[in-house]
């Protein structure tokens, strides 16, 4: 992967998406070297959580490679945007909790990115936007999707029909994004809220994230019924048991196993 960094510390995984020259814009190479990273993680059963960022100093992704979508047919756009769907709802899907550290730019499919990760936090720099409407598109990554759930479909229906950006301190009031911080501060809380993450049961976290997301595509009769079964699966761990154990006998429990 040439596009997208890949770094493990303990049991945490930093990606950084690497085309500052065009502020990270989603090429095809990147969505596929962001393909790479999604198996790879995936394949490792030592990574707990996943932070994602952007490199350089401007953006966490400014978008779609517009260069790149300029000449596209029908049949292309489509499949361009099959390509990015595919990608980012196998990056929600992940097993693993994933934290957008957004370190500047997120327009159009850099915002639908951040999306598709469980958790935004962003620079005080930080610029969110899906600016598609105002290029004679519509967002394609999943943006008309994503935005009206986490938002509610008044404000993603403002921000999808105006083009315009907002800057970090709306995106905290609407709640796109969980917390603002100085830039220079912002991948150390990334990372430190990862390794928090990372010191819980792994199966438990894991099983809360499937939990939520299956959960929210339900109705409540449902939901609660996945929850039921998430709940009792954790029963067959062994780090159920020290956790418990330990409450028990009034000590810190061992580091989890992942078992
Ligand atoms: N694509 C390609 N190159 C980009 C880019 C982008 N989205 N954003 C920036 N760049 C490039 C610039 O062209 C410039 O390249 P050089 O001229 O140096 O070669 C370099 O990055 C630096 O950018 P600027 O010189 O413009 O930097 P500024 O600080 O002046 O401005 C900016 C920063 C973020 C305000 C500006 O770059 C900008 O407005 N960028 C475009 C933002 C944007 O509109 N993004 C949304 C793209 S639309 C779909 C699939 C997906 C999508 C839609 C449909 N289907 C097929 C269904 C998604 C669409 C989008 O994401």
């Amino acid at each position: 992967m040439t596009n997208v960094l890949l770094e493990k510390k303990d049991h945490i995984a930093v990606a950084t998406i690497n085309r500052p020259k065009a502020l990270n814009a989603l090429n095809s190479q990147v969505l596929e070297d962001l393909n790479e990273l999604v198996e790879q993680v995936k394949a490792d059963e030592d990574i707990y959580a996943l932070v994602l960022t952007g490199a350089g100093e401007k953006a966490f992704v400014a978008g779609a490679d517009i260069g790149e979508m300029s000449s596209l047919t029908k049949a292309e756009g489509e499949s361009f945007g099959k390509k990015g769907n595919d990608v980012f709802r196998k990056l929600e899907t992940l097993p693993i909790p994933t934290i957008a550290a957004v370190n500047g730019f997120a327009l159009g499919g850099g915002c639908e990115l951040a999306m598709s990760c469980d958790i935004r936090l962003c620079a005080d720099s930080a610029v969110f936007g899906q600016p598609e409407a105002g290029l004679g598109i519509t967002p394609g990554f999943g943006g008309t999707q994503r935005l009206a759930r986490l938002v509610g479909p008044g404000m993603a229906k403002q921000m999808i029909y105006t083009a315009k950006n907002i800057k970090a301190d709306e995106a905290l009031r609407i709640g796109l994004v969980n917390a603002i911080y100085p830039v220079e501060e912002l991948m150390p809380a990334a990372e430190k809220m990862a390794a928090t993450i990372a010191k819980n049961a792994p199966i438990a976290v894991r099983a809360c994230k499937k939990a939520i997301n299956d959960g929210l595509q339900v109705d409540m009769d449902q939901a609660i019924v996945i929850e039921e079964k998430l709940f009792g699966s954790c029963f067959e761990t062994a780090d159920q048991k020290e956790g418990m154990s330990a409450f028990l006998e009034k000590r810190k429990h061992e580091p989890y196993q992942n078992k």
